[in-house]
């Protein structure tokens, strides 16, 4: 993996093809970021507000001027980032009620590609929601559960159901706070109001609002998803799988789906198997359909699956100008608007899937759940018959990929940490506290040009197997660590140390698992409470030797998964600042006093190896509140700093 300090990706295919780009004169992502620069610093540091007719009004916290309603950088900036938790919520939520939506039609037999697959996970749920099972039909009991969960959208009191799997001191403090969240779309609608003109101008207070609204998406409507897609599409299980741009196929049609949601994409998986696309596809002159994903509705179908990934965030335009790619259908979030003019340059056709997204130009074919498999079909059947259109002297395929192993679960790690007979957590509670390993970090999140792609997952990644640290991730970030070949078991027992090698050979895990897409973030949450549930590591999430991180960050989703992370007690890194800088008050807030509040924080950090090390005082700290054991085999650095 090439990591030169100049080049815009740490990933050699991705530097192929921007390279491509550069000699044909086609723009990138990071052609446009550059036109950006300078950024407006009233922008980044969060102090410019447009709340209103009387604005928009740009603040210099220094100078302390205020907005023309009086409005301080403190309220400006809390807003503003506020507004971006909600985004980042309804965004993940509205996934998630989708998900509920095709969950009820399933159940209700009106929806024939879908079935409730997962039946043991189904009964698990159903009973956490209240439901009696015993003697009951799946289909019976899936509608009451279905419309169960849809009601947590619009639920305006009492308290979220699944917040209940958080360990009881973490419920108390929630309630005793205020943030415990209601209603998922309850809370994002009251973060609009509270950060209208003239509502909340304390940040304080406009923060707690934000950590009940991230809350409502971590421990509701993204949780939901996660658990009810298992129950659809079938729980994950250790998959191998290849990554990066070289699983695109010179004599295959090549099918992309891109975005979040999986309820076109895994009925895509049955459509590609059809042998009457498939004889189709011979007959066009192509070997078979290849299916590949970017962003996170392919780590959908990656984990359940196998399917192969294409690429990250970034590699969106640069999967089209391999020239090889018949047809890129999209559903919502993280499709760039820039896919309709890229495609144009190419044959490649683009298909919009969801009434939540069209582009200008773009074909749209709407999926309805009751005819899901026909219209993939009818989409494939396009891919297939634009092969005849790829020109052969177009074609540039990187050769680079990478075999990688995915599909791990908070369920399923319980079964591989205990083994057939004893499902339990206990052996990785028993490593921790004998310190052989120092505890576990979450890298999540996605690209964003404004640092090298990838090099910010991989680096932190690294660093932190060489301390010891188990490894999860998710998303973009799964893909770049997993096309950095660390998701080769092999490959990851090399970078890991000791300690770590000694407990992921024994119990039989990779050093570094990935859990899936960003709403599985959730599964990050669940583990954390089965390891606190297992005991001897405390009693809430905020006592476990744990971070997270987002080396990468770019959109709001992540602004909301951090949210709920700090909101669960959990130390949370960013690579680069949130917009607040502008608001020194804001800025110690939320990455200082915070802490007293939740029991998590925020750190800011650009430098990956330095941010790891961040992440592992903080662990380190939370070992010796624990009074755990010192480290068996201490890094380098303990020991240097001991024999000082
Ligand atoms: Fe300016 Fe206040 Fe209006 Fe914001 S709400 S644009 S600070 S006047
Ligand atoms: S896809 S949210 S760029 S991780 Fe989930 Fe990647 Fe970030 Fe989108």
């Amino acid at each position: 993996m090439a990591e030169e300090q100049n080049a815009r990706s740490a990933d050699p295919a991705s530097n192929e093809l921007i390279e491509k780009a550069r000699k044909e004169g086609l723009q990138t992502v990071w052609d446009r970021y550059e036109t950006m620069k300078p950024h407006c610093r009233f922008g980044k540091e969060g102090t410019c507000c447009k709340l209103c007719n009387m604005g928009p009004c740009r603040i210099d916290g220094k100078k302390r001027l205020l907005g023309v309603c009086g409005a301080t950088a403190e309220t400006i900036a809390a807003r503003n980032l506020a507004r971006m938790i909600a985004a980042g919520t309804a965004a993940h939520s509205d996934h998630g009620r989708s998900v509920a939506q095709t969950f009820i039609l399933a159940a209700e037999g009106k929806a024939p590609s879908y079935q409730l697959k997962d039946t043991v996970k189904h009964r698990q749920l159903a009973e956490e929601f209240g439901n009696k099972v015993e003697g009951r039909p799946d289909n019976e009991i899936g509608k009451e559960l279905g419309e169960k969960a849809l009601a947590e959208f619009g639920k305006q009191d009492g308290e979220l159901v699944l917040t209940k799997r958080a360990p009881k001191k973490r419920q108390e403090l929630w309630r005793k706070l205020g943030i415990m969240p209601r209603g998922i779309d309850r809370e994002v609608v009251e973060m609009m109001h509270r950060t209208h003109e003239g509502v909340d101008c304390d940040y304080r207070n406009i923060f707690l609002q934000g950590f009940r609204t991230a809350l409502a998406d971590g421990w509701g409507g993204s949780m939901l998803a996660t658990d009810m897609q298992d129950i659809l599409f079938k729980s994950p299980m250790a998959v191998r799988a290849e990554v990066n741009l070289g699983v695109l196929k010179p004599d295959e049609v090549n099918v992309l789906v891109h975005g979040h949601e999986p309820i076109l994409s895994d009925v895509v998986v049955e459509a590609s198997r059809d042998p009457e696309l498939l004889a189709l596809a011979k007959k066009n002159g192509a070997k078979g359909i290849n299916l590949a994903g970017i962003c996170c509705t392919a780590n959908e179908i990656l984990m359940r699956h196998g399917i192969p990934v294409a690429g990250n965030f970034l590699q969106q335009e640069l999967a089209i100008m391999t020239g090889s790619v018949e047809l890129m259908m999209v559903d919502v979030q993280c499709l760039m608007p820039a896919l309709a003019g890229i495609t144009g340059c190419f044959h490649t056709k683009l298909v919009t899937t969801s009434p939540k997204c069209k582009m200008p130009g773009v074909e749209h074919i709407e999926v309805h759940e009751e005819r899901a498999l026909e219209t993939a079909k009818d989409i494939l059947r396009m891919a297939v018959e634009n092969y005849k259109n790829r020109e052969p002297g177009r074609v540039e395929i990187p050769s680079h990929k990478s075999d990688m192993v995915g599909g791990f679960t908070t369920e399923n790690v319980f079964y591989y940490l205990g083994g057939k007979y004893r499902a339990t957590y206990r052996p990785l509670n028993d490593a921790i506290m004998a310190g052989r390993l120092r505890g576990a970090a979450g890298i999540v999140g996605c690209n964003c040009p404004d640092i090298q792609q990838d090099y910010g997952h991989l680096a932190m990644a690294k660093e932190l197997l060489k301390n010891d640290v188990l490894v999860v991730v998710t998303g973009c970030s799964a893909t770049a660590v997993a096309k950095g070949g660390l998701m080769r078991p092999e490959v990851a027992f090399e970078y890991a140390g000791k300690g770590l090698r000694e407990v992921c050979e024994a119990v039989g895990i990779p050093p570094i698992l990935h859990l899936g897409a960003c709403v599985d973030n959730t599964r990050i949450l669940t583990m954390l409470c089965e390891v606190v549930a297992e005991g001897g590591l405390g009693e809430d999430l905020s006592d476990l030797p744990v971070a997270g991180a987002a080396p990468e960050w770019m959109c709001e989703k992540a602004i909301a998964i951090g949210f709920y992370f700090v909101g669960s007690g959990v130390y949370t890194l960013f690579g680069t600042p949130h917009p607040i800088l502008g608001s020194k008050e804001v800025t110690d807030y939320i990455t200082g006093g915070v802490e007293d509040l939740v029991g998590g924080k925020f750190a800011f950090e650009s430098d990956p190896v330095k941010a790891a090390r961040l992440m592992i005082d903080h662990i380190d700290k939370k070992r010796k509140a624990l009074s755990l054991r010192p480290m068996m085999y201490p890094s380098e650095a303990e020991t240097v700093g001991a024999a000082a």
